[in-house]
């Protein structure tokens, strides 16, 4: 194989967000010469951003990694990637034997979730380390909504998303999809869409404590104190109720724990609630009856309700407002996708995501089998069996994004073996002792990721394929190629299985002997390994995807009256309202309230002494002026 694609314009996809646009990507000798949106995409309809037609410039900067990096001190110096992975590999083994697999730890970053190879081959590393001790950057924005889907449903992939084509009501809690371009579902070109749906009539209300990008373009703007979602969420439960807007009938052999979660949000009345969340008891009942009436609705949030104290109970309640007003599984309400394979289903029988693991410090519970987290340096500072010896960082940058920067730091700098695989040297990478150089999106062939793949989390459901478009200008390996080769360095096999790893050494050798030129660094044959993803689940051939579908390929519509009865993967089979994990967690919420109102009044004696912020008035004056068609329903 020559240059991985001939000069050219090649169709592609973004992969640094979960919008996956579309792009026009034209190569010569080498090097992107420009990206453009793709406007004859399926889906994305020729909507991209700054950053995903600007990436090329990110890949060529000069701090870009070429090859694997060592530390020794305070010096860096350039190593082969011979003496990397052989002496990582010793490190491994040592640590392996002396303290137990769960003294070898991981941290898989955003990055590593834009692609599908990448993730299953650090997996693979770890359960063919034995080691639990998995950590993921889903712990600072979404494993409540993980956590919360394997109570309520039976398994973490299954994630109801609300129906944008066909809703009458959409309320946006906690998210800001114009500029994040959404999360939990591939939503092409956000601000377009909400603005299409207000054209149609639906009424879409945002959340948030902040006017946002989103709430400006919205039908209403309700401002929140930060914080208090899960008291809105009660309220907002307690009052459908009152108003008659629980569809008893529809919801009968369907869903337990009914009567146990209204029961639970009684008390909660508009006015007890807006005394933390300073949403006004009137405007909740109106948002509630608008709500109620529309034909088709859903609550959605994000990590605004995510990142919060009780992101796990606020997802919940939404989730059970969805369901017990009928809109769960609904046209125009929220929908439950299908993947290439039904995932959920796979995970629970095969146990893939669901294990029951304990972390040492704290005695958490793991989520999506990794842990939160917060416990990792504590987890490494903390002496006694189990103690964390070593990190394998992946795609991430654990030491800014995740809290206590400071802590981290001291961890980190006490880890016998730290090791990051990414495109830079980052904040993480520069305490490293080994820093690994991977390849960028564009050199890589791919699929879309995970979440349209595994969970249909797409508006449009759609299959796309894409080369390589660049060969790697350094020593850069693709993920699935430096983990495996990790794997043989450290005596393992990838998922535990010797064959396995004999097959893709084999696979490795043959690619890289045969097919790649004098120079190139090994790979893997990531298109051949993702074909046979593609064979496995019915889908359409790599080869005809790339050359019949340039611009992806429609898959079925997401269907209505898909999931309950049909789907759910709780014993019962039923929507599992009442589990005793949220039951006991819930009764945590009146000390919360307390606290809440308590910090409320205290911010308001502070506002009053200080007396009124005279910028902040201008401004609020000068808004209600400017947007006289949307009056400004209260004040933070
Ligand atoms: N202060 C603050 N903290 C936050 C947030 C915030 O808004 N503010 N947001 C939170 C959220 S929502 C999240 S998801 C987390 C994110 O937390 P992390 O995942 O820990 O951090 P990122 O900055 O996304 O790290 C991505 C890393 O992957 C690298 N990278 C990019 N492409 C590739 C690739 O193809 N391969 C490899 N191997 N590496 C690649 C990048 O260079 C970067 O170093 O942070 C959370 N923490
Ligand atoms: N441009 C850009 N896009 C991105 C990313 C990026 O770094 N840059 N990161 C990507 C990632 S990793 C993620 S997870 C997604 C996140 O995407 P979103 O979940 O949409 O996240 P944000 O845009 O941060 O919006 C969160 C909103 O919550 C509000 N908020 C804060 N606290 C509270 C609260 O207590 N209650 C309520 N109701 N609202 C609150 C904030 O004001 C903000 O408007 O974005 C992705 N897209
Ligand atoms: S919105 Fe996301 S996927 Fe689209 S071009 Fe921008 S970064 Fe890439
Ligand atoms: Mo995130």
């Amino acid at each position: 194989m020559t240059a991985i694609m001939a000069d050219g314009t090649h169709h592609s996809f973004c992969r640094i967000c979960e919008a996956l646009c579309g792009l026009e990507v034209k190569v010569e000798n080498n090097e992107i010469v420009s990206v453009h949106p793709d406007h004859e995409h399926v889906a994305t309809r020729g909507f991209s951003c700054p950053k995903g037609l600007k990436q090329g410039q990110m890949y060529k900067s000069p701090d870009r990694l070429k090859w694997p990096m060592k530390r020794t001190g305070d010096k860096w110096a350039r190593v082969s990637w011979d003496q990397a992975l052989s002496e990582i590999g010793a490190k491994v083994k040592q640590l392996r034997g002396d303290h137990g697999p769960d003294s070898l730890a991981m941290y898989v970053g955003t990055a590593a979730g834009f692609g599908v190879l990448h993730p299953v081959f650090a997996q693979g590393f770890m359960t063919g380390l034995g080691s639990k001790s998995m950590y993921a950057s889903a712990t600072q924005d979404c494993s409540n909504k993980f956590a919360v889907a394997r109570e309520v449903y039976g398994h973490p992939f299954t994630q109801p998303f609300p129906d944008l084509d066909n809703l009458e009501c959409l309320i946006i809690v906690g998210a800001n999809p114009v500029i994040s371009k959404w999360s939990f579902l591939q939503v092409p070109n956000p601000g377009r869409t909400l603005q299409e749906m207000k054209e149609r009539g639906a009424k879409v209300i945002v959340v948030d404590p902040r006017r946002t990008e989103t709430a400006k373009l919205a039908s209403q703007h309700l401002f929140i104190r930060p914080n208090t979602d899960v008291f809105f969420y009660l309220s907002f439960l307690s009052e459908l109720e009152r108003q008659g807007g629980v569809d008893r009938k529809k919801l009968e052999g369907k869903v337990e724990g009914l009567e146990a979660i209204l029961g639970l949000a009684r008390a909660w009345t508009p006015e007890k609630t807006a005394e933390v969340t300073h949403v006004p008891a009137e405007a909740l009942r109106t948002l509630v009856a608008t709500y109620r009436t529309a034909k088709g609705a859903a609550l959605y949030s994000s990590t605004g309700v995510n990142m919060g104290t009780n992101g796990s109970l606020g997802f919940w309640l939404q989730e059970a407002i969805n369901a017990v007003s009928g809109n769960l599984d609904k046209r125009g309400g929220t929908l439950v996708g299908r993947g290439v394979i039904d995932f959920p289903a796979f995970g629970k029988k095969n146990g893939v995501l669901v294990r029951n693991d304990r972390s040492r410090i704290g005695d958490f519970l793991s989520v999506n089998d990794a842990f939160p987290g917060g416990v990792l340096a504590d987890e490494i500072l903390t002496p006694g069996d189990k103690q964390v010896k070593a990190l394998f960082v992946t795609g991430g940058n654990p030491l800014i994004t995740m809290a206590n920067s400071g802590r981290l730091k001291k961890a980190f700098s006490q880890l016998e073996l730290l090791v990051t695989i990414d495109l830079f040297r980052n904040e993480t990478g520069s305490l490293a002792h080994y820093v690994l150089p991977a390849t960028t999106p564009l050199e890589r062939p791919d699929l879309p990721f995970i979440f349209p793949l595994m969970l249909g989390l797409q508006k449009k459901p759609y299959m796309q394929a894409t080369r390589a478009l660049l060969e790697p200008t350094g020593e850069q390996r693709d993920e699935a190629t430096i983990y495996l080769q990790l794997c043989k360095a450290s005596g393992i096999g990838l998922f535990g299985s010797g064959l396995a790893q004999k097959m893709m050494e084999a696979l490795l050798w043959v690619n890289s002997r045969f097919f790649r030129e004098k120079g190139q660094q090994p790979s893997l044959p990531q298109e051949l390994l993702l074909s046979g993803l593609l064979r496995i689940t019915g889908q359409a051939s790599y080869d005809s995807l790339l050359e019949q579908h340039p611009h992806g390929k429609l898959r079925e519509h997401h269907e209505p009256d898909d999931f309950v009865g049909k789907r759910v993967l709780t014993e019962s089979k039923k929507v599992k309202l009442d589990s005793p994990i949220l039951m006991t967690q819930a009764q945590k919420l009146d000390a919360d309230y307390e606290r809440e109102r308590g910090l409320a009044e205290e911010a308001e004696a502070h506002q009053q002494a200080r007396g009124p912020d005279p910028q902040l008035v201008d401004a609020q004056h000068r808004r209600v002026r400017a947007r006289s068609d949307q009056p400004l329903v209260h004040a933070p």
